[in-house]
């Protein structure tokens, strides 16, 4: 094949992914680098309440996350270069559970939701892995969701988030609305696809301050955060985020470069984190979470990382709050509350 044919065959490759990622044909023009200028670092609570997310840059040293990736490659059977994703990973990978307790972690999680953290299951071991498309992580998802206890339950601030360690990233970055983890209505998907399209994103470079006051100009349109290995990027599980990469400072289709990360679920002892928790473990039966090992979650007892309410289902008590749920298979979700009603749910 001649350099022309390779080029030209590069170009179409490139603009498959672009229609895949942005819903359009066009290539992301170049980005508008926009960053604008610092005017104070906020405190880490603070950037989360505000704006969605909160950063907190080079908290495990790149030796030491090579030396993590290694681990969790072997342990997990994951092969270099070769797309992986695994759920539930501290159950399923004993040395992922180091991760989850390193007070390193556990600081940047306590720091961004003031109080201290309970772990509810969910923790993922991506590599080169994107989920490109926007979304909530957070239980309701509806185009309105005003109804839905995420938003209702106003007298118990929201401290459900995920911590995501980046392991290996060289282009590796977070896309973000913010300040959307405020509103129960849906963001409009069609304008900001069509920022994405004509490239308007806004960058947060490596080295610029994550943690900080957005005009209103820069909280409509996508922000992309953008990851170093060692970065902990902690976020409101009701923000719209997605994954995208940065290459030289512009957002690119391309996701051949290498990204490892590891992430945590955590909440406050409250409602909030025991629907969230009881959601992915009962609800969401597709993805198959299993009951913790009892030794692990003795462990966790011991470390004041469980729930007060233990391992049990949040609706088998609020059958009702499973109609605000967003379910793979919504035509399922009658047969869910009968089960929920007739199960006897315990803690281990
Ligand atoms: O890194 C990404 O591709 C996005 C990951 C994501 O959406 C998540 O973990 O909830």
């Amino acid at each position: 094949m001649s350099t022309t044919t390779n080029a030209r065959a590069a170009a179409r490759r490139t603009a498959h992914r672009v229609q895949r990622l942005f819903g359009g044909t066009e290539q992301p023009g170049p980005s508008e680098h926009t960053a604008e200028p610092v005017d104070g670092q906020l405190a880490p609570r603070t950037a989360l309440v505000q704006n969605g997310f909160c950063v907190a840059r080079s908290v495990v040293p790149t030796s030491e996350c090579m030396w993590m990736a290694r681990t969790f490659k072997h342990e997990a059977t994951i092969k270099n270069g070769k797309k992986s994703k695994n759920i539930d990973a501290v159950n399923r990978f004993p040395s992922v559970k180091t991760v989850l307790v390193d007070p390193r972690i556990l600081g940047a999680v306590r720091n961004a939701i003031d109080t201290q953290p309970r772990y509810l299951q969910i923790s993922d071991l991506h590599y080169f892995h994107d989920t490109a498309l926007w979304h909530r992580d957070s239980p309701s998802r509806a185009e309105d969701s005003s109804a839905s206890p995420d938003w209702t339950d106003t007298s118990t601030p929201y401290r459900v988030v995920k911590a995501i360690l980046y392991l290996e990233s060289d282009e590796a970055a977070m896309a973000v609305m913010v300040g959307s983890h405020r509103s129960p209505i849906e963001m409009d998907k069609k304008r900001v696809a069509a920022f994405e399209r004509s490239g308007k994103h806004i960058i947060v470079g490596p080295h610029d301050e994550a943690n900080r006051i957005y005009t209103d100009r820069e909280r409509s349109r996508p922000l992309v955060w953008t990851a170093r290995p060692g970065d902990v990027l902690v976020f409101d599980e009701r923000l719209y985020h997605c994954g995208r990469r940065v290459r030289e400072g512009h957002v690119t289709a391309e996701t051949d470069a290498r990204k490892f990360t590891i992430s945590f679920v955590f909440g406050a002892d409250d409602d909030h984190s025991a629907r969230m928790y009881s959601y992915f473990r009962f609800a969401r039966t597709e993805l198959k979470y299993r009951d913790l090992d009892p030794k692990l979650s003795k462990d966790l007892t011991r470390r004041g990382l469980v729930h007060s309410a233990g391992w049990t289902n949040f609706f088998a008590e609020h059958p009702e709050q499973l109609d605000a749920v967003h379910l793979r298979d919504p035509s399922k979700l009658q047969e869910l509350k009968e089960t929920f009603a007739n199960s006897t749910s315990t803690t281990p």
